[in-house]
């Protein structure tokens, strides 16, 4: 049992005790549920490695919910959570898939209107049932129509984040198989789109005849849950977390046409396809061809130069003017994955974060990072228990003592090596009318002052547009954090006018968020090559809550990449002394 499963059953124990109003508990196991999804370690291997005292070892994890962990993986179910799901039999995890529902919104729906899952709720929604039931109205059921609609457009992609690691796992299995020469991700999980389709992976064999053990291994992997169909050169295949994969298995002649046609994207191919049709070649998945001799194929980029292009990073195929560009030599220098120096959003245990300040200087420095921003919640966000005034005085004081003692510990780096650092921020609310719920005079004195919306997401366009435009208008905002507001497949982002915030962007000195959260990733690409274009600053931040949330600063930077940003457009890619200049 993976962690998402595990997490995906706290996370609806959490939901039933909500309906009941019980105190404390729902938020203990979200909490717990959280932490397991951000987990990188497998619970079920700390579990057999360390029993019960090794799931106790896990923040936020008591002795009441590791005893439920430990009964999931004994024997596959949890008695408790049965009763719960016997009680209000719903699709849990679709339901609250709808933006605004909440358990008690379906515990409500399942007894008035015995509401089960998606389709019953469209169903009474179009019925017009829901705004005769007490507490509810017109606009919850139009709002709930819409957040139906919503949901089925965003259809059935995943998040790059929750694909990924599997993704990684599998192309490191077929990788190390006997006769396997090389096995390489493709589609647009190389491409490192936003959400995925399904994974495409492609291995190349020494000799034809290793093939039939290379797919007989990948559709018999544990993960599988479904085999749609198995051939010696083609494999297709569900895996548990519904996502489905294939494989193909190629020559190595034809190893780098076959990554170049399956890393896509179909739209770069075709216009791929174009130009070599115009310089009489024929391309194809096997290879560069001229009168019927194959001229190319082993790896990608003799087939770019042949065609008289640079070879580009799958990032940019999205044929959005790379081909125009790779031709006349004028491809982007897009920021490299080892280029963050910082990062500029940070919630501590100060606020709704559950790592201290103390775990992040660690975390940061093991990969790498010379400086961190704290930028704990402020105090009109009520459920994070953000900070005032007063708070954040303390937490500058607090950072000055631990940022003297980094400087201590500094002295002793050798010549040329940075001591880590700690800037003093906040990640401050803005309010309805695009006034901040921090006085000037406080913001005055923080490094890094982050402005966001927390409240009142569904504003007409022009006003929301000029709330946050009032906000950058502050002397003292330097960052707007996820400035859309989207989650990726669950909320839509905010009605704005994006060209006019990028404008008072430009105007206002204000930088842009690339926030790394695989649910976020916002500003998506195409409003970050809009911002570049404009002269836009912009910063790649984790938007952590805890310390494995630095594993996502890897798609906030894929993110800038598709986005054509360069390091000069990154400002937590430069080292310190030259980033704080860029703030107001
Ligand atoms: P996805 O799975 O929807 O996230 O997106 P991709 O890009 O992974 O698309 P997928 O899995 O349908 O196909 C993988 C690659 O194969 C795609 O990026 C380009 C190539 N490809 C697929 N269909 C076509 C096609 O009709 N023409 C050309 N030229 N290439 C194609
Ligand atoms: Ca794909
Ligand atoms: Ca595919
Ligand atoms: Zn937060």
């Amino acid at each position: 049992m993976d962690n998402n499963e595990i997490a995906k059953i706290l996370y609806e124990i959490s939901e039933y005790l909500a309906m009941d109003d019980i105190p404390f508990k729902p938020q203990a196991y979200e909490k717990a549920a959280v932490i397991i999804d951000d987990l990188d370690e497998e619970v079920e291997k700390i579990y057999k490695k360390e029993g019960l005292g090794g799931l106790l070892k896990l923040p936020m994890i008591g002795k009441g919910i590791a005893e439920i962990i430990e009964e999931l993986l004994k024997t596959g179910k949890i008695k408790y959570y049965e009763q719960l799901k016997k009680k209000i039999p719903v699709n849990l995890s679709e339901l609250t898939a709808v933006e605004g529902i909440g358990p008690k919104i379906i515990k409500k729906l399942y007894k008035e209107l015995g509401v089960k899952n998606l389709r019953d709720l469209e169903r009474v929604a179009k019925a017009r049932k829901i705004r005769h039931l007490r507490d509810f109205g017109e606009k919850t059921e139009s709002n709930i129509l819409k957040g139906i609609e919503f949901l089925k457009r965003s259809g059935n992609r995943f998040t790059l984040g929750s694909v990924i690691p599997r993704a990684r796992e599998i192309e490191q299995k077929i990788k190390n198989l006997p006769g396997v020469k090389q096995a390489v991700i493709a589609g647009s999980i190389r491409r490192m789109k936003e959400t995925i389709g399904d994974g495409d992976l492609l291995a190349a064999v020494f000799s034809f005849k290793d093939a039939g053990k290379v797919m007989d291994f990948f559709v018999s992997m544990p993960e599988v849950v479904h085999v749609y169909s198995k051939g010696p050169t083609r494999s297709s295949v569900r895996l548990r977390s519904d996502l489905d994969f294939d494989l193909r298995v190629v020559p190595e002649k034809s190893f780098g046409a076959a990554l170049q046609y399956f890393t896509g994207s179909k739209d770069h191919n075709i216009a791929l396809r174009k130009i070599a049709i115009e310089k009489r070649y024929r391309l194809n998945e096997y290879g560069l061809w001229k009168k019927g001799r194959m001229v190319a194929g082993k790896n990608e980029e003799e087939i770019y130069k042949i065609l008289g292009l640079k070879i580009m990073e799958p990032e940019l195929r999205e044929d959005k003017g790379e081909i125009e560009a790779s031709k006349i030599g004028r491809l982007p220098k897009i920021i490299k994955y080892s280029d963050l120096k910082g990062d500029l959003q940070v919630q501590t245990d100060w606020s709704d974060g559950s790592s201290s300040m103390e775990d992040y200087i660690e975390a940061a420095e093991k990969i790498g990072l010379e400086y961190i921003a704290i930028t704990d919640h402020t105090k009109s966000l009520g459920v994070a228990n953000g900070l005032d005034e007063k708070g954040l005085d303390k937490q500058s004081r607090e950072i000055d003592k631990i940022n003297a003692k980094l400087k201590v510990k500094s002295k002793n780096l050798p010549a040329g090596r940075h001591g880590f650092k700690i800037l003093k921020g906040a990640e401050v609310n803005i309010l309805k009318d695009g006034n901040l719920d921090i006085k000037d005079e406080a913001l005055k004195k923080l490094d890094v002052v982050g402005v966001a919306i927390h409240s009142s997401f569904k504003m007409p366009k022009k006003e929301m547009t000029e709330r946050i435009i009032k906000a950058m208008k502050n002397p003292h905002v330097d960052i707007v954090f996820h400035l859309t507001g989207r989650v990726i497949n669950q909320r839509p982002p905010y009605d704005l006018d994006i060209e006019r915030v990028i404008k008072a962007a430009k105007e206002t000195k204000t930088i842009l968020e690339i926030n790394a959260h695989p649910s976020r990733l916002d500003i998506k690409d195409d409003y970050i090559r809009m911002a570049k274009e404009a002269g836009v600053k912009m910063e790649i931040s984790s938007d952590a809550h805890n310390v494995s949330y630095f594993q996502f600063l890897e798609y906030g930077i894929s993110q800038a990449r598709r986005g054509w940003a360069e390091k000069k457009d990154i400002i937590n890619a430069w080292p310190l002394e030259k980033m704080l200049k860029m703030l107001k």
